[in-house]
């Protein structure tokens, strides 16, 4: 167990840090304990049993569900895992922020409203960094960056239980909060990640994959921006799609509102003729989860969009879904689909 993590407390006089709540130091210390504004309090023992790693019930890196809890909440209930797959800044984290602020702001409706999460300290962490906009203005960074050192060996999952308000079903979903380096790793080194970290790919029930349309778009950085998204294709394809059907994959070119409204269409088509090579189910979305510019595309532009194409895929789809990250040996209900009035494990 990471000691000086789990059983670290304290505040920081540092404006802005919130070491207190995310265990993360803005200043980009390895440890919260190296930075000089940081005042270690004594180790206080129900904080140590929030964080324990033995526990699985950590919110690691203050952010999402671990796979203990995550498990538990699908033996609970029928629950949708959504892999947001990118490299390093291609929005994932903004991406599960905005959708969480759609959620509260009540924008997901008249399809979908928000019931509940188990990761609304995760969520409210997150957003902070939002409502440090001063004017409208981003930040440079709107997110703390993704730590592979914070969350450790396992993913973080992000929850949300939405419902479709002429239905009576809760809908469950997982959606994953890693490290961009992870896939990095998939691309340059699979067998370093497939087997561990990224082996929960293989029980999605749909992915978002995000790419940075700025950086398609831009001819200095397109050829190797396409040819990372061939390679994470190819590879998550290859790894966890060969011995069972391929599930629908959501597109996201991020970031859409630092691309001229003009190339637009430009960098959909780059991405669709990407899609048909190695893909079955696809749609490419154009989005601005956190935009820069909002007067060019609005906060939350796509945002729901991806969401309703993933809920109406999981409606239409009759594959059976499975119960936690164990695999087929323990499928007990089918998806979306036959939730509708049929009950679980029948
Ligand atoms: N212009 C613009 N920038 C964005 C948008 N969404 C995210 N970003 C920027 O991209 C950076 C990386 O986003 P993040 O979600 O941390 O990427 P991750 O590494 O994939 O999780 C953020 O700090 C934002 O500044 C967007 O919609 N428009
Ligand atoms: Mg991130």
């Amino acid at each position: 167990m990471p000691d000086e993590l789990v059983t670290l407390r304290g505040t920081c006089s540092h404006e802005g840090c919130e070491v207190a709540t995310t265990g993360v130091c803005v200043r980009g210390e390895t440890s919260p304990l190296q930075c000089t504004s940081f005042t270690s309090l004594k180790e206080a023992p129900e904080i140590k049993a929030m964080t324990s790693e033995e526990g699985g019930r950590a919110f690691r890196s203050g952010i999402g569900l671990g796979y203990l809890d995550a498990g538990e909440l699908m033996r609970s209930a029928p629950t949708f895992v959504v892999p947001v797959v990118g490299l390093s800044e291609a929005g994932k984290t903004c991406y599960l922020m905005s959708l969480y602020s759609l959620c509260l702001a009540g924008r997901l409706l008249p399809e979908l409203r928000f019931a509940e999460s188990r990761t609304l300290t995760g969520f409210d962490t997150l957003l902070r960094g939002i409502r440090k906009w001063n004017n409208g203005a981003l930040a440079d960074r709107v997110v703390a960056h993704t730590s592979s050192q914070l969350t450790g060996r396992e993913p973080a999952f992000l929850h949300l239980c939405l419902q479709e308000p002429a239905e009576p079903d809760r809908l469950h979903f997982l959606f994953s909060d890693v490290p961009g380096e992870w896939f990095d790793a998939l691309i340059n080194r699979p067998a370093s990640v497939t087997g561990d970290k990224l082996a929960f790919v293989g029980r999605a029930d749909a992915i978002a994959f995000l790419v940075e349309g700025p950086r398609l778009i831009d001819l200095n950085t397109r050829h190797v921006e396409l040819d990372n998204v061939r390679h994470l294709l190819m590879r998550l394809v290859e790894n966890f799609f060969r011995k069972q059907r391929q599930v629908p994959v959501a597109v996201l070119i991020t970031k859409m509102d630092d691309v001229p409204k003009e190339q637009h269409e430009e960098a959909r088509g780059m991405m669709a003729r990407e899609c048909a090579k190695f893909l079955h189910h696809w749609q490419v979305f154009v989005c601005a989860a956190v935009p820069r510019r909002p007067e060019v595309l609005g906060p939350g532009t796509g945002v729901k969009d991806v969401l309703l194409y993933i809920k109406d895929q999981m409606a239409k789809s009759v594959r059976v879904a499975e119960f936690e990250f164990t695999g087929p040996a323990e499928r007990t209900f089918l998806a979306l689909a036959s939730l509708r009035g049929a009950k679980r494990g029948s």
